[in-house]
């Protein structure tokens, strides 16, 4: 029989500990192959978090080293300052990242750390018994909204990749989602693309991959990637957000505040602000100078 596929070399040959149908897995093989392809597997270093991925230091065959509840990309700082030769890049869940972990991932993004971050969003902490995560859905029944996540108590789902998209160091931010061979070949090339973008020097990349907890949502593998499909797309919608190129467009100004003039004790002169366009160094078109 010809064979069409084998195990990427940086996954290890070891049974996962994730539940049947768990999409944790097809993310771990899409990180291995994508670091297989690049051909960085003896220089990449992993940074496993808290959560179903605590043992992705057993999975992967990279070096890797373990982080605190909410601190890999503070850990994955390091190790990059450190190491700057070094792939590095963190693993983690929504409850990690996006609960205990948010001053960590919103500095290590705004610092535009040359780290890349593969971000699992299952709207739930699966590992503690499916509890409500900052990215449970409105509505959503988890076991500590037994009657539906409501906005009026505990708020609206956190857009991660909304949110870090406006901070000026992230080079590449792209959302995922594990449903159907279309949207996995597309969370590939996601991934890929992120670790490319730390290999070239931009600057911080983060990859959300909307991702399935089939046995604390309380559903079959099949009916929870449909689930996925048909209630998380819509409310965390797919693409690239920021790219290096988009980048430009994103966030084309930089502001030069000019020194202030103290004329008098009491009369403090404030210079005008210019916006300068980083790239051309003019001021951009119809922006003019604002005081
Ligand atoms: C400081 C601290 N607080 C709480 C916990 C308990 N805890 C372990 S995993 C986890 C939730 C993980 O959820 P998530 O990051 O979404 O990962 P998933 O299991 O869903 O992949 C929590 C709250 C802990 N280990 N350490
Ligand atoms: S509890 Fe959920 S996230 Fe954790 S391994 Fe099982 S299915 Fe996956
Ligand atoms: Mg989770």
């Amino acid at each position: 029989m010809k064979q069409i596929t084998t195990r990427p070399r940086a996954l290890a040959e070891t049974p996962f500990t994730y539940c049947p149908g768990c999409t944790h897995g097809i993310a771990h093989r899409l990180v291995a192959e994508a670091i297989d392809e690049l051909g960085i597997q003896g220089r990449t270093v992993g940074v496993a978090s808290v959560g179903c991925s605590v043992f992705a230091y057993n999975f992967f065959n990279l070096d890797f080293q373990q982080a605190a509840h909410g601190r890999a990309p503070a850990v994955a700082t390091g190790i990059k300052r450190v190491l700057p030769d070094r792939v590095v890049f963190t693993y983690q869940g929504d409850g990690d990242l996006a609960a205990i972990g948010t001053a960590e991932i919103v500095h290590a993004a705004n610092r535009g750390e040359n780290i890349t971050v593969i971000f699992i969003n299952n709207a739930v902490y699966g590992m503690t018994g499916g509890q409500m995560a900052p990215t449970t859905l409105v509505g959503m029944r988890t076991t500590t909204t037994p009657f539906g996540r409501d906005p009026r108590l505990a708020g609206h789902p956190i857009r991660v990749a909304e949110l870090l998209s406006s901070l000026r160091g992230v080079a590449y931010l792209a959302r995922v989602a594990l449903c159907g061979v279309a949207q996995i070949t597309r969370a590939k090339k996601a991934i890929r693309r992120a670790f490319q973008v730390q290999l070239e020097g931009q600057g911080f990349s983060l990859v959300e991959v909307l991702s399935t907890c089939p046995v604390t949502w309380g559903m079959q593998p099949v009916e929870a990637v449909r689930w996925l499909e048909q209630h998380m797309i819509p409310a965390y919608p797919l693409g690239e957000l920021v790219t290096p190129e988009k980048k430009a467009t994103t966030h084309p100004e930089t502001i030069v505040v000019h020194p202030v003039t103290i004329v008098h004790p009491e009369t403090i002169v404030v210079h005008p602000v210019t916006i300068v366009h980083p790239e051309t160094g003019g001021v951009p078109p119809g922006t003019g100078e604002r005081g």
